[in-house]
């Protein structure tokens, strides 16, 4: 195929830097200090080395922010936007350098990078640039929370991060972002891109290192703490800020239902199924990851999509011709063969297609036949497995696909649109696509019901998420009775 898209420029930079990164606290670099090794992990190879928070940055990071605020939101909406703008922008100008570094370091396909990671987080920042200047006549009572500290994940690094900076800092918040720990290169080109956009210091703060840093800063002295990741570290995070006063929005895993129905259009159905559980390597917290068929096209509908398995490309995420980039960390890789290895009861295809040598590959893979009861049916994966059962009817499949603790997303194919909205209420989830799945939009409230969370982030909902409503109410004049 054609050459790879080239890491020389990405490469470059990091050497540029040292390849040896401390912290953005207070408009500035800190010194690198004793940390972590950040791998590329379809190679192995180190990209740079990342510095593990003390308590003492934490504080630093945080009392800066502290001191930022007051002027910031001051600033009002309209002064704070043309900073949104300019941050915008740049992340235009350099979306190449962007998408090349998230793909060496986290693993995804470069046309992922390229036209969907990239270009959202940018669309994130216009949107809220935008949500900033309308603040004073659309939210008159809005006032900013204050300090928020934010915790993301590794699937999408520069996209979370878009997704918790910018509605925060557009309502006059300013933030502690920690990124995770297997990927914060982007982030920390982010805070690069502050300082060029001349952001005051202190509105934007980014501090590396692990779960233990994300325990400060959710102990730390802030008002909001907004995370992202695993069911089981929002359960610890809800527990700490229980009675802190401390807002809290958490979005979590998933195990959400593809549902297709006997008249659905049946290739579009296996595209939309590449796109929910291959996209990023089945690392997507609302990936359609548990497909539920109906009983008349069951065969048809497996056999066809195992075809399309053995013809996805598995390979270096930066070659522009491939479909499945590595799994993001070892560790990952790992758990996902133990998961699978686990399996009984089900009937397994993993595609038949060249594998790498070396580095976190995994196989798509479909598990047919399944109880709804099975483990592999219930428990997020977060790998590139598919798993599926079939049902005989609308109330059945409503049944299944609600079956699970989680309740982040919902997808259903059928050509009776009736039907398709029919279902849309009854699913325990945030948002339910129909004949259609993973469709984001800055201006749509992202987020889920049960073990996937609370809180929106995106549209009217994610501002609400950062502001505090007041009401304000003067005495003109006394009227006698
Ligand atoms: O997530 P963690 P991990 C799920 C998915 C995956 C599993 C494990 O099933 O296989 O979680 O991934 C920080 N206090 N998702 O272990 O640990 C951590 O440093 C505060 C779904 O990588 O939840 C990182 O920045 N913070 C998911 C962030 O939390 C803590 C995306 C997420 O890491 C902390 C990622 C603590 N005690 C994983 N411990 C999604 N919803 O998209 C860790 N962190």
């Amino acid at each position: 195929g054609p050459a790879p898209e080239s890491a020389a420029e990405a490469l470059a930079w990091l050497v540029d830097q040292g390849s040896r990164f401390g912290h953005f606290i207070n408009g500035e670099f800190t010194a690198p200090g004793d940390g972590f090794d950040s791998r590329n992990p379809a190679t192995g190879e180190v990209l740079a080395t990342l510095t593990q928070a003390s308590q003492a940055d934490v504080d630093a990071a945080v009392e800066a922010a502290r001191k930022a605020q007051g002027g910031w939101a001051g600033l009002g909406g309209a002064g704070r936007a043309k900073y949104l703008y300019a941050i915008a922008r740049l992340l235009q100008k350099h979306s190449r350098l962007f998408a090349v570094l998230e793909t060496l370091d986290n693993g995804k396909p470069i046309r992922e990078s390229r036209d969907i990671d990239i270009p959202l987080a940018q669309r994130h920042f216009y949107y809220h640039a935008g949500m900033a200047q309308l603040m004073n006549s659309e939210l008159p009572d809005a006032e900013a929370l204050g300090v928020c500290g934010q915790i993301i994940p590794w699937n999408f690094p520069l996209l979370m991060l878009a997704w918790k900076i910018a509605p925060a800092i557009a309502m006059g918040n300013t933030v502690v972002l920690k990124p995770a720990e297997y990927t914060s290169l982007t982030a920390l080109l982010f805070a690069d891109i502050c300082r060029q956009a001349g952001l005051p210091r202190g509105v934007v703060n980014i501090v590396t290192g692990d779960g233990a840093v994300g325990g400060m800063i959710t102990a730390a002295d802030v008002d909001k703490i907004a995370f992202t990741g695993s069911t089981s570290v929002g359960r610890k995070i809800r527990e700490a800020t229980a009675g802190s006063g401390k807002a809290l929005t958490l979005e979590l895993g998933g195990k959400s239902p593809y549902i297709v129905f006997d008249d659905a259009d049946i290739d579009s159905a296996i595209e939309g199924l590449v796109d929910a559980i291959w996209f990023n390597q089945g690392q997507v917290c609302c990936a359609g990851s548990r497909l539920l068929v109906q009983e008349g096209i069951a065969d048809r509908f497996h056999t066809k999509l195992k075809a399309r398995m053995d013809g996805l490309r598995v390979g270096n995420p930066l070659d522009k011709c491939i479909d499945v980039g590595a799994v993001v960390d070892p560790v990952q890789l790992d758990t996902i063969s133990c998961m699978v290895a686990a399996n009984r009861a089900g009937t397994m295809h993993q595609a038949r297609v060249e594998m790498p040598e070396g580095g976190c590959f995994y196989p798509p893979t479909l598990i047919e036949g399944l109880s709804p009861a099975d483990p592999l049916m219930q428990e997020e994966i977060f790998g590139p497995v598919l798993v599926s059962c079939t049902f005989r009817t609308p109330a059945e499949a409503v049944e299944l696909a609600n079956n699970t603790r989680y309740g982040l997303a919902a997808t259903v194919w059928s050509e009776n649109v009736n039907l398709a909205l029919d279902m849309a209420p009854q699913l325990a989830a945030g948002v339910v696509w129909i004949n259609g799945t993973n469709m984001f939009d800055a201006a749509a409230g992202f987020g889920g019901v049960r073990e996937s969370g609370f809180g929106r982030e995106g549209g009217w909902e994610g501002l609400a998420a950062y502001t505090r409503p007041k009401s304000k109410a003067k005495q003109l004049a006394k009227v006698d009775a």
